[in-house]
């Protein structure tokens, strides 16, 4: 039997090249080799507000850009997270498990909170559905970027802790980093993570985004006063902000650090962003194609959600069922 994997994504903003990178390329990279599930992880994006019609609009076009960057329905189960209530069920049996003091510690629950002035309670236990997610499939394997390295710790830390306070019952599940683009950064600002909500028009490249907007946005991206490219400087270079540009042409080419050193060293930064925009533009380009032709035919779309959701809750179901009764819930099964 083939080892599970499971990863899920938000469906707030437009995806960008860092969850293409860091997650999704990775998902139909190893989709042949495991027993896949793919999740639209609706009930993260309402941690925050959404506009429910923008919502509902937006968990369609990413099943629709889920596939059009190559996830094969026939063998990948993609689905929408609020379709399987088990995953909501078990947030809350692994919430009476998970301290307090765990949740305070993450640092996406610390940096969200410091932003706003009201906090929601599900930004605090939006580990926890994570964790959820990952064990009601008993997924071996977590194909993420690296921002959600620590609630994969967190992930695991519940598992053993439910463990042993009610007997084996979850697969311990291990994290799967990129070798190369685990945490692309802003192009306007290269210490922070390229994130779908920040709103900024030169901060992150989407995949849908035409080839003008592409060069437009990496011509502008943010560098450092350093004419040219210089590898392992005195003076520190290369910077994060040309570290990162050099991140994004490796990972989109597949080239290795020795041919990407001997064909960038001493090439002006102008030069070198003309090269990592035709980098991006000729890889999206496909992803772009596919997608206006699926977003042609939604019933198709909404077969696939179908077909997945129907294929994975007897797996969702045999879980929760095995929880309930390991901590003496009532269950009729
Ligand atoms: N910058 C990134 N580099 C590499 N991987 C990334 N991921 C996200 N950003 C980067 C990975 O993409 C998958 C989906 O993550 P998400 O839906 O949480 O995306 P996001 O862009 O982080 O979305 P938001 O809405 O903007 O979230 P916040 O506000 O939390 O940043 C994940 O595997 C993630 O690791």
């Amino acid at each position: 039997m083939k080892a599970r994997v499971l990863s899920g994504i938000q469906p707030t903003g437009s995806p960008h090249i860092g969850n293409y990178l860091g997650a999704l390329k990775n998902w139909a990279k190893i989709q042949y080799d495991y027993d896949s599930i793919y999740c639209i992880v609706d009930l993260h994006a309402v941690t925050v507000y959404q506009q429910p019609a923008e919502l509902r609009a937006k968990i369609e076009e990413l099943a629709g850009m889920l596939l059009a960057i190559g996830i094969d329905p026939l063998h990948s189960s993609l689905v929408v997270q609020s379709a399987i209530p088990q995953h909501a069920e078990l947030a809350w049996m692994l919430t009476c498990v998970t301290p307090l003091g765990w949740l305070e510690r993450m640092t996406q629950f610390k940096a969200k909170s410091q932003a706003q002035e009201t906090i929601g309670d599900g930004i605090l236990q939006y580990p926890v559905l994570m964790a959820a997610d990952i064990l009601l499939y008993q997924a071996a394997i977590v194909p993420v970027g690296d921002d959600q390295s620590q609630h994969l710790e967190l992930a695991r830390d519940i598992a053993q802790r439910f463990n042993s306070l009610y007997g084996e019952t979850f697969t311990m599940p291990a994290t799967h980093l990129p070798t190369v683009g685990a945490r692309i950064m802003g192009l306007d600002d290269p210490q922070k993570k390229m994130s779908k909500s920040e709103t900024g028009s030169g901060h992150a490249v989407s995949l849908l985004d035409p080839p003008a907007v592409i060069r437009k946005k990496i011509l502008r991206a943010t560098t450092d006063s350093n004419p040219a490219v210089e590898f392992d400087s005195p003076a520190g270079h290369p910077g994060p902000g040309v570290r990162n540009l050099l991140t994004i042409f490796q990972a989109f080419t597949g080239w290795s650090d020795d041919n990407t050193q001997a064909h960038f060293t001493g090439m002006r930064y102008g030069d070198l962003k003309k090269q990592v925009a035709e980098a991006v533009i000729s890889a999206l380009e496909p992803i772009q194609t596919r997608y206006q032709e699926i977003m042609a035919d939604r019933g198709f779309i909404a077969r696939v959600l179908a077909n997945g959701a129907e294929r994975i809750t007897p797996i969702a179901q045999d879980t929760v069922n095995k929880v309930k009764k390991a901590m003496g819930l009532y269950s009729d099964s």
